[in-house]
């Protein structure tokens, strides 16, 4: 594509190159338990984030030793590079196991909250914060889509859909429109920066991990923007540029990018694609 953007469209959908109709129908096939947990987002939205608070709430907030926990513990079903690869494997996983998925509601794992015993947790963020940060990502990262183009046109691919995974819109109203099953938790990432015990708590609630004092205030720590960036988890040695999964950690960060023409128009279009949603965000 333009800019040296590298990606594959499956059904009308811009999706990266490693995603293959393969995988996805592997993923959408898995059969899964229910004490399993799948994590889902568009790009740029907290995942990572997520991913660690996971990990460390299944293991009462102890970090995980050597390899990183993404990589060892989580699993990318969709990806062609991360491990399980097989039925077997993944069916050989020990509960409980956590999937993490980038693909909108109709790709999800295992079928979807009404079709599947597992837990589904779905994190999103404001989408003027998500399209910055996904500029700077795919900016700064020889292994991602390899777009090197300036930011106006950029937010012009992401208003249209024409990124990796799509519209934002769509992708997180897809989920939206699932948020009230009793296996769906629907988290806000700018909720996590405001007040993150009590969301933490609601996702222990969700997946009924109780956590003992001692246990919350280490995964309180562990998962903080701070700990997290200067952790092995950022700093290890198979992914070269894995920094830049922690570039500010902050809500608002778009007003140093946008425009006020930008903005004004991105205003527009939220409002028409938003509008009687129920859903809504902070912008900072
Ligand atoms: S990816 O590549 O799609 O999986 O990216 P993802 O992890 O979903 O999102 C990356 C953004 O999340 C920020 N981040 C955090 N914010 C707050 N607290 C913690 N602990 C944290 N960890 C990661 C990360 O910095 C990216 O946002 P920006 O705005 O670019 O800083």
């Amino acid at each position: 594509g333009e800019f040296g953007y590298k990606y594959r469209t499956i059904d009308g959908l811009v999706l990266p190159p490693y995603v293959t109709p393969k995988r996805l129908a592997a993923a959408g096939s898995v059969i899964t338990r229910a004490n399993d947990i799948c994590y889902c987002s568009f790009p740029k939205s907290g995942s990572t984030w997520l991913a660690n608070v996971l990990y460390l709430m299944l293991h009462d907030g102890v970090e995980a030793e050597g390899d990183m926990p993404l990589r060892s513990n989580l699993h990318w079903m969709e990806s062609s590079w991360t491990f399980p690869r097989t039925k077997a494997e993944v069916d050989a996983m020990p509960s409980p196991r956590i999937f993490k998925s980038h693909m909108p509601h109709g790709y999800a794992l295992g079928g979807g909250p009404s079709k599947a015993p597992c837990r589904y947790i779905y994190i999103a963020r404001n989408p003027k914060d998500v399209a910055v940060s996904y500029w700077h990502f795919e900016s700064n990262q020889s292994w991602s889509g390899g777009y090197n183009g300036p930011w106006e046109h950029w937010l012009q691919l992401f208003v249209d859909g024409r990124v990796q995974r799509g519209s934002w819109f769509d992708h997180v109203l897809s989920w939206w429109q699932v948020k009230d099953a009793e296996n769906m938790l629907f988290l806000k990432y700018e909720d996590l920066k405001r007040d993150f015990p009590s969301q933490l708590r609601r996702i222990s609630n969700f997946t009924r991990h109780e956590l003992s004092g001692e246990a919350f205030e280490r995964v309180v720590n562990a998962s903080s923007f701070q700990h997290m960036k200067q952790s092995r988890f950022a700093n290890h040695g198979t992914m070269r540029g894995f920094e830049g999964f922690f570039r500010k950690g902050e809500v608002g960060s778009w007003k140093e990018q946008f425009t006020v023409a930008q903005s004004e128009a991105f205003d527009k279009l939220y409002k028409q694609r938003m509008a009687g949603s129920g859903l809504d965000f902070d912008f900072d």
